[in-house]
């Protein structure tokens, strides 16, 4: 059995949607960041980032009376459950470096992106015309980056549905969304959003915890 430790935000749905899409048995606990939930020390103790998402697998123990196995971080969590059930993680040399590539931008420079941008113009008592530019011109490269991508490949690797389409979906439709006509502008990442959000799994992980 896993444990999820979530949020309702984009880093938590790429977490819910790979458990959906793994058909793993799993039961969700969610925090409430604003109350500091994620930095007690029952949850530091398992993840001391004090970040969501994270996983606990009770079927994996550094020793045999260790505590069961913590995974921290969307990125993580992706690439070790698509290696526990060796699914979602292309085979070949070429597209299974691609797949990291793209965990890659889509954790180090696009996620990063939208929560500046989401800091600056909204969160922030200030307002700094030149940290709202820096990083709204930085969003548009970012999207720029997935649709020139998806104006080439039907996914964002090639013919086949990775765990870089699970990481990036819900950057795209959540983050992106709060940044005016960003997929409408964009009609190959439209289109492979369409097609990514239709799956089932998808529509499931996108309810978790909310
Ligand atoms: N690199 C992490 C980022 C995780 C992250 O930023 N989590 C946020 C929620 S989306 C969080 O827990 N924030 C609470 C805090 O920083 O105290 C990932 O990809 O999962």
């Amino acid at each position: 059995m896993i444990n999820l430790h979530t949020v309702a935000t984009a880093n938590g749905y790429k977490a819910s949607i790979m458990l959906e899409e793994v058909g793993l048995p799993y039961t969700v606990r969610e925090y409430d960041l604003v109350k500091g939930e994620n930095l007690t020390s029952e949850f530091l103790s398992l993840n001391p980032v004090g970040r969501l998402p994270a996983i606990v697998d009770h079927d994996v123990h550094e020793t045999s009376a260790g505590k069961p196995l913590s995974v921290y971080g969307s990125a993580a969590i992706l690439l070790y459950l698509a290696e526990k059930t060796d699914q979602l993680l292309p085979r070949t040399a070429w597209a299974r470096a691609k797949t990291f590539e793209w965990i890659g931008i889509v954790s180090g420079d696009v996620g990063p992106a939208y929560s500046g941008q989401f800091v600056f113009n909204i969160v922030a008592p200030e307002k700094i015309p030149y940290a709202i530019e820096l990083y709204n011109r930085l969003c548009l490269r970012m999207v720029a980056t997935l649709e020139q991508q998806l104006a080439k490949t039907h996914y964002l690797v090639g013919d086949e549905y990775t765990i870089a389409d699970i990481i990036a979906y819900p950057v795209a439709t959540v983050s992106m969304q709060r940044f005016p006509g960003n997929l409408d502008a964009h009609p190959n990442l439209a289109r492979w959003a369409a097609e990514v959000g239709s799956r089932p799994a998808v529509q499931r992980g996108m309810k978790v915890p909310h």
